[in-house]
């Protein structure tokens, strides 16, 4: 629900729209995200996740992108209903959004909007 808000903000905002989202779903591997940018190479990536359990998801799957030499120069947030800014520490995210408005800020800060 949270990707459809966000995608709904973005497409709200078109005039100025500056990415293109590609939506992987739930419960996505780590191995998937890292095809995923190694094929699309985003500017951003955005994590999602309710539950406590996955806080280790997140962190495996940034460390994944980091371990496949696809770190450098992404940006990756974290958000959802049981994120904080201390998950964005451990899971070594850059950011941590607090709602759909606050991920498409973000996106747009670091991609050159305003
Ligand atoms: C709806 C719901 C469900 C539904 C989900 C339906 C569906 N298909 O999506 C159902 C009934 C299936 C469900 C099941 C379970 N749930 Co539930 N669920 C909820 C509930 C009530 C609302 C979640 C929701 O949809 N919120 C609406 C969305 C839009 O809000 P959001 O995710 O917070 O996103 C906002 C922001 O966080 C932010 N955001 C979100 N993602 C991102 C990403 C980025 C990058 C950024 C910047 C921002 C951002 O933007 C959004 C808009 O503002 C929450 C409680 C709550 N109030 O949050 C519990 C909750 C998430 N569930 C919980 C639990 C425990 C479960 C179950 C494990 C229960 C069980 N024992 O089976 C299962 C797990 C199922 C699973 N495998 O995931 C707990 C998690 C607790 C924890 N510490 O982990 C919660 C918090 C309830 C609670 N207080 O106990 N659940």
């Amino acid at each position: 629900m949270a990707d459809k808000l966000i995608e709904a903000i973005s497409e709200m905002r078109e005039s100025e729209a500056v990415a293109f989202l590609h939506d992987l779903g739930v419960d996505v591997t780590p191995e998937t995200f890292v095809q995923k940018v190694s094929a699309v190479k985003p500017d951003v990536v955005a994590l999602s996740g309710f539950l406590t359990l996955a806080f280790d998801s997140m962190k495996t799957t940034i460390a994944a992108l980091k371990a496949a030499g696809l770190r450098d120069g992404l940006k990756v947030m974290v958000g959802g209903g049981t994120v904080d800014d201390r998950v964005r520490v451990y899971s070594g995210a850059v950011a941590f959004g607090s709602d759909a408005t606050a991920a498409v800020s973000l996106a747009r800060q670091w991609v050159g909007g305003n």
